[in-house]
């Protein structure tokens, strides 16, 4: 039993908090301040403090569990294991590979978010995996690509925040989202600095803005066109910047000039005053960021308003320079890592693609097997839940709870249960757990060892503090014990550490480069920023890495500037262990790169590129029969689904239930007084919660949170609309009609 306080990090969000764990005398374990992490300094939200209490084996899962005639009850391991491999093995066989559907999360540690892919790849053969990041992140993903060649949400760490001039921060709440983010944006304003929010709703992160823009829900994409067509009419451009980093200009200007500020104002509703007065902050001062979050992303035109918003920082010099920038605020604990390793269905560990031949003959190295056998590109997360019981007859789900999170839920729910065999790993019985054939309880945070890649593209080391109750497992070793049941013997080994050496060499040379992070140096350095190449590397022959792709040398060659003598004498480097193929040796240590592009971006001519877009309408806009618009979002007390947060007194306190927000205008046209309970109906369903009255939402608009399911459940109405590029669903528009529920 461990006996002294374990520094870590935070079950739950991106900003992944810094806390110390502490063993309390009757066994359990408590939070406790760690004021060495930078990004938090001891400060936690509720969800962090209260963290330890889904440790208890009052709320959580203990033993397996196994359908038998209806019910689920429990079982052996062996049993459940032998379940899962035999149901798994008998589908393969009847249906082919494909046939088996996998699905991860974006809280899953790097460790087992590489697993995951390479399991599904290398012993069940199929090309059906995805995971829940498609839901959060995806859009602002895909218009980082297109923009800069690389994928890395925030491209500064958080520090830098206070420092720069302006920052607009689109459809984030980070006040309830990420609460000790706060402290950043008011160091921001108490430096002289200005804050601009764009959200349809006066949140309580809009309360602290100097400028709140309050467009109707979907209107991103022509808001941001409609400020790039000022900066151009009001000489604002600043042409020697774009001359000498970015391409693709001339397009893009002239795409903005088609969104005239009197016309950007009758679709968003924001005036053309106030959109002046937005260019002027945010062009005046000499360094200016865009934050998006989930607002502008979670829109079936995602992609495209990420890259109007990447358009304006670039215009206006204001990407790849000191304290400027474009980032998204991503949102899951492991929301980074999670999408740079493998669990997404176009892809390999390093951020490389599953459809280049170079990434494939790197990784099918490191994995031993021949690159030919590793399946192609699958489906998208809706896609692939959207096809289970039709080609997908079974699947294998880790840190996702659909039921409740998934768009058009209900629809969802239908498809599972009409698979022929689910099986779930989770900590707690969630509503999808609930459904399944197998459930698998399994060990976290606290309970083992991996790391995370928080919003800032920094890796950190989560470290075990306690021991796991009887009864429970790591996924790591269910991937294991599995993988031997359906004959790989070899490959998916059990310790967090094993794992991270081997990822570290797939890794090597993609644009996601961890080969130089050790475990050693994550908790000797508070964590290490990515990209950190083991450089300058001596491959061993005669298997050498692949050369990183264009995008990644981008990055990668910038060796020289990032100080590459920093710890020339790191004992670390030693840990790399026998040279193995693709293997790098060892040579001095690179420090990790907190802030990326200041030379060039990680395109082939290390150009920025505009994109030229033009605004188009919601999937679904309010009509006669569906007259108001829903969007969905969070609040401060719960998290996600609410699997975890539900299960925890104080929170429940604080956030007992779903509610409709909705402004006075609107109730009175309804005739409803709050706390009434309202009937909200999609073209999806119907779901009811009390009504919520507030002036801080636009009249035309209602908002629900998602964190519970049945009646008040958000996501049965949703929109399942796809972004074409992202694949990332509408969840923050679509079109309803608000009744109230007579007695
Ligand atoms: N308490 C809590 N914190 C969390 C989470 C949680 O579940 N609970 N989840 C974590 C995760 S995974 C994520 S992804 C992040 C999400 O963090 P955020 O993106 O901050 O969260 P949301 O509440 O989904 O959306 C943010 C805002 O977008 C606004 N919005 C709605 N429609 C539009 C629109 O069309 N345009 C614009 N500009 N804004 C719009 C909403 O009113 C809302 O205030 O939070 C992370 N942190
Ligand atoms: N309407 C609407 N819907 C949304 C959104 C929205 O804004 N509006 N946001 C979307 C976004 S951004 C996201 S990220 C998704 C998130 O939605 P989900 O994918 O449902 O996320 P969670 O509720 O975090 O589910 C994680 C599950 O994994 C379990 N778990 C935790 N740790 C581990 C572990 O180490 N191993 C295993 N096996 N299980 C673990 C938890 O108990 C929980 O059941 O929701 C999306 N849905
Ligand atoms: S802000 Fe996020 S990481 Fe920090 S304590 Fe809260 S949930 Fe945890
Ligand atoms: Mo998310």
């Amino acid at each position: 039993m461990e006996t002294t306080s374990t520094p870590t990090h935070c079950p739950y969000c991106a900003l992944q908090c810094g806390m110390n764990l502490s063993p309390t005398p009757e066994g359990g374990v408590e939070v406790t301040e760690r004021v060495d992490f930078p990004v938090n300094r001891g400060a936690l939200c509720g969800k962090g403090r209260t963290a330890p209490a889904v440790l208890s084996s009052r709320v959580r899962l203990t033993s397996p569990l196994v359908r038998s005639g209806g019910t689920l009850v429990p079982a052996t391991w062996d049993e459940a294991l032998d379940r899962i491999a035999g149901e798994l093995g008998s589908i393969r066989a009847g249906h082919g590979p494909d046939a088996l559907g996998v699905f991860g999360g974006g809280g899953l540690t790097n460790e087992k978010a590489y697993t995951l892919g390479k399991f599904a790849r290398v012993v069940l053969g199929t090309s059906q995996i995805d995971y829940n990041g498609r839901f959060c992140m995806s859009s602002a993903a895909a218009g980082g690509i297109k923009a800069f060649g690389l994928d890395r949400g925030l491209p500064f760490p958080l520090e830098d925040i206070p420092k720069t001039g302006c920052v607009i921060l689109v459809g984030s709440n980070l006040a309830e989202t990420m609460p000790p983010a706060l402290r950043f944006f008011s160091e921001l304003r108490e430096n002289g600095g200005t804050l601009i929010v764009v959200d349809p709703r006066r949140t309580r992160t809009a309360e602290q803005a100097d400028l709140h823009l309050m467009p109707r829900p979907g209107t991103d994409l022509a808001l941001a066109l409609g400020l790039l067509h000022l900066v151009v009419a009001e000489g604002r451009v600043d042409e020697e910047y774009v001359r000498e980093r970015t391409s693709g200009w001339e397009e893009a200007r002239a795409a903005a000039m088609a969104h005239w500020p009197e016309h950007v104002e009758r679709i968003t509703g924001v005036s053309v005053p106030q959109l002046r007065e937005a260019v002027r902050m945010f062009c005046e001062p000499e360094a200016a960021m865009v934050l998006t979050a989930r607002g502008p992303e979670q829109q079936s035109k995602g992609t495209d308003t990420v890259g109007a918003w990447i358009n304006l920082c670039l215009a206006t010099g204001r990407a790849g320079r000191p304290l400027s920038g474009y980032g998204c605020l991503t949102g899951q604990g492991n929301g980074q890592g999670g999408r740079e390793h493998g669990q997404k269905a176009d892809q390999l560990p390093g951020y490389r693609k599953l459809d280049d031949p170079a990434a494939r003959r790197h990784v099918a190295e490191v994995w031993g097997v021949d690159p030919d056998s590793l399946p192609g590109p699958g489906r998208s997360a809706y896609e692939l839940l959207d096809a289970l019981g039709t080609d997908i007859r079974s699947l294998l789900l880790m840190a996702s709870n659909p039921v409740v999170s998934a768009p058009r839920a209900a629809h969802i729910e239908e498809r599972l249960k009409s698979l022929d065999f689910l099986a779930v790993c989770d900590v707690v019985l969630s509503e999808t757990a609930a459904l399944a054939d197998v459930v698998l309880p399994v060990t976290q945070w606290a309970e083992e060892t991996g790391t995370m890649t928080s919003l800032e593209g920094r890796v950190l080391l989560r470290q075990r503090a306690i021991t796991p109750p009887a009864g429970v497992r790591s996924d790591l070793e269910v991937m294991h014990e599995l993988a031997a049941r359906l004959g790989v013997e070899k490959g998916f080994p059990t310790d967090p550490e094993e794992i991270f050496e081997e990822l570290r060499r797939a890794s090597a040379g993609g644009p996601a480069d961890y080969s130089g992070i050790t475990y050693r140096r994550l908790v000797e350095e508070n964590g290490v920023f990515w990209p950190c190449p083991a450089a300058p590397a001596t491959p061993t022959a005669p298997t050498a890495p692949t050369a990183p792709t264009a995008s990644a040398s981008a990055v990668d060659d910038d060796g020289e500037d990032a100080g590459l003598d920093v710890f020339p004498e790191d004992p670390a480097r030693d840990e790399a262990g026998p040279a193995q193929p693709g293997a790098v040796l060892p040579g001095p240590v690179h420090p990790g790169t907190p802030r990326l592009f200041l030379d060039r971006f990680a395109t082939d001519d290390g150009r920025a590129r505009f994109v030229p877009v033009s605004h188009r309408p919601a999937a679904e806009e309010p009509d006669e029969e569906y007259p108001v618009f829903l969007t969905t979002g969070r609040v401060v007390a719960q998290y996600q689904s609410g699997a975890q947060t539900r299960r925890v007194d104080e929170l429940n306190a604080a956030a007992p239930g779903p509610f409709v927000e909705l402004h006075p205008r609107l109730a009175a046209r309804l005739g409803a007084a709050e706390g009434d309970p309202l009937a909200v109906v999609s073209r999806r369903g119907r779901a009811v919660a009390p009504a919520r009255i507030t002036t801080g939402i636009r009249p035309d608009t209602v908002f629900m949170p998602f964190h519970w399911p049945g009646e008040g459940r958000a996501n049965t109405l949703t929109n399942p609309a796809l972004d074409p590029t992202s694949r990332m669903p509408e969840f923050k528009v679509c079109a309803v009609r608000v009744e109230v529920v007579e007695p």
